[in-house]
C-alpha cells in the first residue's frame, strides 16, 4: 500500500490543525512500513513542518498537484524531474505563482470582483482568516504554484470568475475555505505520476486516498481505495457523489483514523 492524504480538514482538523485524533492510525502505518504521502493545497514550506513532526521522510505533493518533491535517493529507479535542490528532485506540474497572481488581479479589476488572495494579505491577515499561528501563516504565504483566495460575491460573480479563469487558459478548484487558481495540474495527475514511480520501484502497489473537499476529487478518482471524511459541519462534501468513494463517518482526523485502522486490521 501507499497512502495519499490531504491535510486540511482530512488528516488535520479544520479549525485546530491538529492530527492528534489520527495518531493511532499514523503509527500503524509506520509500524507496517506503509508510505504516508501528503497531497495538499499547502505549500512546500508548510508541509515540511508536518514531515518533520511525523518523521515521514516520504515524497509529498504541494499546492494542489503543483509539484512533487522527492527526497534524493528515495527511489533507486529513474524518473524525470524538472529541477533539483539540495534536498529534493522536483517534478513541476503547476504554473508559476506570479503569473497566476497577475491573471487573478486582472480578472478582479476588469470584472469588478471583490477578490482577496494570500498575496494581498499580511501574515496577520492570513493568520486571522485561517486560524493558523503567525509562523504557519507566513509559511502558507510562500506560494509557488497556486494562489488561494476568497471572493465577496454571489452565484453570478462566481460564474463570471470561473469563465474568466478558464478563458485565460487556467483552472480553479476549491478547498475547505478558499478558492484556488491553478494551471493544468490537479492532485490526481500528481498522484498518478508518483504512483507510477512507486510501481516502477516496488511492483504493483495498491493506492489509498483520503480527502474532504472538491480539490481532493481528482485524487480520490485515481486511487484504488478512496475515502471521503466528513467536513467540520459533520457532512460529506455534497459535490462528491461517486459511489466508488467510501464515505467515512467521522470528521477529519477522526474519520481518517477509523478508515485506516479498519482497512489495515
Ligand atoms: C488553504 O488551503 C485550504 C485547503 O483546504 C483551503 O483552501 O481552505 C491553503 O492555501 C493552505 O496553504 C493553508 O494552509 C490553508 C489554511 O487553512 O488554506
Ligand atoms: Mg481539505
Amino acid at each position: 500500500y501507499i497512502v495519499f492524504t490531504d491535510l486540511d480538514g482530512t488528516l488535520v482538523d479544520h479549525d485546530t490543525y491538529s492530527y492528534e485524533a489520527a495518531l493511532p492510525a499514523i503509527n500503524l502505518l509506520k509500524e507496517k512500513g506503509i508510505p504516508l504521502v501528503f497531497c495538499t493545497s499547502k505549500t512546500r514550506a508548510e508541509i515540511e513542518v508536518y514531515v518533520d513532526e511525523l518523521n515521514t521522510g516520504h515524497p509529498f505533493i504541494s499546492e494542489n498537484g503543483g509539484a512533487i518533491f522527492i527526497p534524493h535517493a528515495y527511489f533507486d529507479v529513474d524518473y524525470v524531474s524538472s529541477r533539483s535542490t539540495e534536498k529534493y528532485d522536483i517534478i513541476e506540474l503547476g504554473t508559476d505563482y506570479n503569473l497566476l497572481r497577475n491573471v487573478l488581479l486582472n480578472i478582479a479589476a476588469s470584472e469588478d470582483l471583490s477578490i482577496t488572495g494570500f498575496g494581498d494579505m499580511t501574515n496577520e491577515g492570513v493568520s486571522q482568516d485561517t486560524g493558523l499561528d503567525l509562523e504557519s501563516a507566513c509559511l502558507a504565504k510562500q506560494r509557488e504554484y497556486d494562489e488561494a483566495f476568497k471572493m465577496d460575491g454571489d452565484e453570478k460573480d462566481a460564474e463570471t470568475l470561473i469563465n474568466k479563469i478558464q478563458a485565460n487558459g487556467l483552472n480553479y478548484t476549491r478547498g475547505g475555505r478558499y478558492w484556488h487558481i491553478i494551471g493544468e495540474n490537479d492532485k490526481g495527475k500528481a498522484v498518478n505520476i508518483l504512483t507510477q514511480i512507486y510501481r516502477k520501484q516496488y511492483g504493483n502497489v495498491r493506492t489509498i486516498g483520503l480527502g474532504d473537499s472538491q480539490n481532493d476529487y481528482p485524487m480520490l478518482k485515481v486511487v484504488d481505495i478512496a475515502f471521503l471524511v466528513q467536513k467540520h459541519n459533520g457532512k460529506h462534501d455534497p459535490k462528491i457523489t461517486d459511489t466508488k468513494i467510501t464515505k467515512v463517518e467521522g470528521i477529519g482526523p477522526v474519520g481518517w483514523n477509523m478508515a485506516i485502522s479498519e482497512l489495515l486490521k
